[in-house]
């Protein structure tokens, strides 16, 4: 309908989530012009994308809000500890409109390339409507679990019933009521949406490759006195995010796991279990380095989890035996493991038993054959790099970024890649983005990016580029973080390894925000060290 957008622009923003928005309003704040595009029809990133039924955040609402505004900070109530996607989707709705961002937000619109003209230092932006935009800076926010990945399923296209993916859950919803379903994939998308379509379907087959640890929510509605009670809090309760490992106000108990006599390590256990979901695997601050540590953490969320399960046979297969609790994130549920006591729910062990393909009425496995009305992909994103890898990005001597990254993602500090002035990729690789609060992480890149461009823009530079040495210097400080870690030994996808063929590299930064963020502000005040300022 719009006729395509040219011109020239100072910024150009791809995607308009949790990330893309802010950015949105922070450059326009600072006088730049700004062109954001965003593929889906509105704003929200992974939450405009993921409507499954239950899928909630596992950072607590009030923590996983902007703090840019204080006054929005006060005016925005949530309705509960966890929100629920519709929710957070409401949010983000209402910041877009509150900062009257959509008029820079071109929607239904998808990226195609970025080019570096050379003399110019300027990159030339398309999209698959037509749009051509020149602009001084690319920033990417494209999110790093916001490509679906489906795996290479034989025949599933010619599956009869409904295929519905997660990550793509149909707008209007999905009715499962009187269906023989399948859900493929037990990560954090299957492990929420499994209680609510066993509630709903006749029959619930659910395909686990790999168990997971899960551990409940402990989700509760907010009344007002404890809103109140946070709102008068916020400040001191951000100042302990920016300073925490996380991006959350919650810290490690303060003795290494095996320095605590058992009965103060269950007590210890006992409240991050009551507080709710991922924070158990950082109960202590031993416990993803140490391997003997980390054991004391499982055998307590084992028998915290046997105890729901009816079938010990089902329990056995519940328990994951391939990797240490936290290596893979930890999974938020309400309810999972209770709904494998229903009579109408299966569990069927593709450890035993692989999928061999669809066919018209359901799935293969070598060991059986299931009738099926719909069947559900959980089946996680090509992460980190999978959304980034979709644009044609070319710098330098016409080099491509994927061709630079083809033995894994290069990066300096996350933020700048030598042979790419100008371009920023937030929340990615070599950043510790999926390991933190990933709102205060999107305002940290968004900032530190901005005051970059005033830094540029204060000396009449042109352009800002990392050099090589640089990138290799951050690349190993990344991986010898990462050999320290049991988040190294397991096949997750913060290292691609859930995808066939991609590289085998611990993509995020694994010291800390906090660590990172001091790293990162350090930088800027040095005058930039480690980037090159080109002045024209
Ligand atoms: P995840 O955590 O990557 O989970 C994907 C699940 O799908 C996982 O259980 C996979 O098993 C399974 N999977 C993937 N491919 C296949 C094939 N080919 N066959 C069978 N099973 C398969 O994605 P989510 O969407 O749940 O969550 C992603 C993140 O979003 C999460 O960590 C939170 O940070 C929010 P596998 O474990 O690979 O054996």
């Amino acid at each position: 309908s719009e006729s395509a957008v040219t011109g020239q622009v100072d910024v150009v923003v791809v995607g308009a989530g949790i990330a893309g928005v802010y950015a949105v309003h922070r450059f326009r704040e600072q006088g730049l012009t700004v062109r954001a595009f965003e593929t889906a029809s509105g704003v929200g990133g992974v939450w405009y994308w993921n409507r499954y039924p239950g899928a909630r955040c596992d950072v607590e609402s009030v923590d996983y809000s902007y703090s840019f505004s204080p006054e929005l900070e006060q005016e925005w109530d949530w309705s509960e500890k966890y929100a629920t996607q519709p929710e957070i989707l409401a949010y983000v709705n209402h910041v877009a409109d509150r900062f009257d961002l959509r008029r820079d937000i071109r929607f239904d619109t998808r990226v195609t390339s970025a080019t570096l003209d050379e003399g110019t230092l300027r990159w030339t932006v398309r999209t698959d409507r037509g749009d051509v935009v020149s602009a001084r800076f690319v920033v990417v926010a494209a999110g790093p679990l916001s490509n679906a990945n489906t795996p290479a399923f034989d025949g599933l296209d010619t599956f009869a019933g409904d295929v519905v993916h997660t990550a793509r859950w149909p707008h209007e919803g999905v009715d499962f009521t009187g269906k023989r379903v399948g859900v493929i994939g037990t990560g954090s998308s299957g492990i929420q949406s499994i209680p609510h379509i066993a509630e709903q379907a006749e029959q619930l087959f659910v395909f686990q490759r790999s168990a997971n640890y899960s551990v409940p929510a402990g989700n509760a509605p907010l009344d007002d006195a404890t809103r109140a009670e946070q709102k008068a809090g916020y400040a001191e309760r951000r100042r302990l995010s920016w300073e925490s490992g996380g991006g959350s106000p919650h810290r490690a108990y303060p003795k290494p796991t095996l320095e605590t006599s058992e009965d103060e390590r269950r007590a210890a256990y006992e409240e991050r279990w009551k507080l709710g979901g991922v924070l158990y695997s950082k109960t202590f601050p031993d416990q993803l380095t140490d391997p003997a540590a980390n054991d004391t953490a499982r055998e307590f969320w084992e028998e915290k989890v046997r105890s729901v399960i009816d079938d010990p046979a089902t329990a056995e297969l519940l328990i994951p035996n391939d990797h240490a609790i936290g290596a893979k994130r930890i999974v938020t549920d309400s309810g999972y493991y209770e709904t494998y006591n229903r009579d109408n729910v299966e569990l069927v062990n593709l450890k035993v038993a692989p999928i061999v393909g669809m066919d018209e009425s359901g799935i293969t496995t070598t060991a059986a054959h299931y009738d099926l009305d719909v069947i559900v992909l959980a089946t996680g994103f090509d992460a980190m790099t999978g959304s980034l890898s979709k644009l044609e990005i070319v710098g330098r001597e016409g080099r491509t970024l994927g061709e630079k990254w083809a033995a894994g993602p290069e990066t300096y500090l996350g933020l700048g890649v030598d042979g790419f002035p100008n371009f920023f990729n937030l929340t990615g690789p070599g950043s510790p983005s999926v390991l933190a609060n990933m709102v205060l992480h999107s305002e940290l890149h968004v900032d530190w990016v901005a005051d970059a461009i005033a830094h540029l823009d204060a000396r009449g530079a042109a352009a800002i580029e990392a050099t090589p040495d640089a990138v290799s210097a951050w690349v190993d400080e990344c991986r010898t973080r990462a050999e320290s870690s049991l988040l190294n030994t397991a096949n997750s996808w913060y290292l691609g390894a859930n995808i066939p063929g991609r590289p085998r590299v611990f993509m995020p930064f694994l010291g800390g925000f906090s660590t990172y963020r001091e790293i990162i502000a350090e930088v800027a005040e040095s005058g930039y060290k480690g980037f090159d300022i080109h002045a024209h």
